[in-house]
């Protein structure tokens, strides 16, 4: 059942910067992805992609573990970490939970490359469809890649209907996220956008204007940005269609982001929803394909997607750390992208044949940022994590300038001018 390879095998592992490996954890074979900024932790047999992220910036944990690992496909368990719920993140059966990717065997494979490395896992699911009876068969595949010099863990999906009738489904990466090292007063939500789909609620607050879930409403929303520990027992659960949220740690200056691509559904393309559910006692982050995650999305209108016979699904989503950024910068980007966020957007000034930068981004890890005229580079800094400001005068001749960061993720032009 078990497929495991380790590749590229040319170089001794000191020597990497980014490296995996398998080790055991409690007893249980994981995955390790590690560099200068991160170490993850893969229980793939549990289906926790990652279990736990450790950020060593800051030196917290960014995920919350509450049970120890064990092997146990019968019973659900929360050992932390993301679990990616597929075909719906609840049932109507108390054990039908969190999917079926936890119950199933996956096949493996570790890529370790120069700059990055990759764990390659696949599982199948079959399932009756509640509302239609057909069965479903679908091929799960997710790639994580680790970088050299960055704390971006980049996850790539894939889900092939490689059964014989259409197969509908709801997906959720149901992170449990406690940022800073765990839930506490101070952390917060965000995702950019100004409504909100409310999926349910028992928050007196927001039930005292009236409002009967699902419906839409403004956003930000405080019940469901602002982590309030509290005795009493109050909860929401909203999605906001957006193409990256963040959870933050405000005494730390320290965020994580989720930041997805478009998600691509058979012949057609999608925005993901990012999922908050906000309570006294916690909160995870959750984005989803679907405004729906429990039972009642096999019949309402828009609840699933679906794929006809050999058809896929795929997108990919970027979880990078951040130390040194604090909630209005996060809540006043003007843009996240995977390997950086811009703060303020770069520009390039010219007068004559003098040219100022100016702008502000931040970096989840190393990169350079160079001013090139044509192939000529005029200008490059050595840039590392936090927040960068761009403040240089350089001189040009006439022609075209762009601004660009190089990191170990690719090359992003920041701004160009001419
Ligand atoms: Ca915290």
């Amino acid at each position: 059942m078990m497929r495991l390879a380790l590749c590229v095998l040319a170089l001794p592992m000191a020597s990497w910067a980014i490296t995996i490996s398998e080790e055991e954890r409690e007893g249980q074979p994981v995955v390790v992805m590690e560099n200068d900024l991160y170490r993850a932790v893969l229980a793939y047999r549990q289906a926790r992609l990652p279990l736990s992220y450790f950020f060593k910036l800051s030196g917290h944990e960014e995920f919350v573990m509450p049970e120890k690992l064990l092997e146990d496909k019968e019973h659900f368990h929360y050992f932390g970490g993301i679990i990616d719920c597929i075909p719906s993140t609840s049932g109507e059966d108390p054990e039908d939970r969190k999917g079926l990717l936890w119950r199933v065997p996956w096949d493996i494979r570790l890529v370790q490359g120069e700059d990055s490395v990759k764990f390659e896992g696949r599982a199948e699911i079959s399932y009756s469809d509640p509302a239609t009876g057909r069965r479903c068969r679908l091929r799960f595949e997710k790639t994580m890649v680790g970088y050299r010099g960055t704390s971006v863990l980049e996850m790539r999906y894939r889900i092939e209907n490689f059964g014989e009738q259409e197969a509908r489904f709801m997906l959720a990466v149901h992170g449990r996220i406690g940022v800073g090292g765990g839930w506490d007063q101070g952390d917060y939500f965000y995702a950019p956008g100004d409504s909100c789909r409310l999926y349910y609620t028992n928050w007196p607050s927001v039930l005292e204007r009236g409002v009967e879930p699902p419906c839409w409403l403004e956003w930000p929303l405080k019940e469901a940005t602002d982590y309030r520990p509290l005795d009493s027992n109050y909860h929401i659960f909203v999605y906001v269609p957006a193409d990256w949220c963040a959870v933050g740690d405000e005494k730390y200056k320290e965020a994580v982001f989720f930041v997805a691509s478009p998600v691509r559904i058979g012949k057609g393309t999608g925005q993901m929803k990012m999922g908050i559910f906000m309570t006294t006692n916690g909160y995870v982050v959750e984005p989803s394909l679907t405004y729906c995650g429990g039972p009642e999305g096999w019949t309402t209108p828009g609840g699933t997607v679906s794929l006809g016979p050999g058809e896929t699904c795929e997108f990919k989503l970027y979880m990078a750390a951040y130390l040194g950024i604090d909630r209005g910068q996060v809540e006043g980007l003007k843009e996240a992208r995977p390997s950086f966020l811009v703060l303020e957007r770069p520009e390039i000034r010219r007068r004559g044949e003098i040219v100022t930068l100016k702008g502000r981004i931040a970096l989840p890890g190393f990169g350079k940022l160079a001013l090139e005229h044509g192939r000529k580079v005029l200008y490059e800094r050595d840039v590392g994590p936090g927040v960068v400001e761009v403040e240089e005068e350089v001189r040009a001749k006439a022609g075209k300038l762009s601004l660009k960061l190089k990191d170990s993720l690719g090359t992003f032009v920041l701004v160009e001018a001419r």
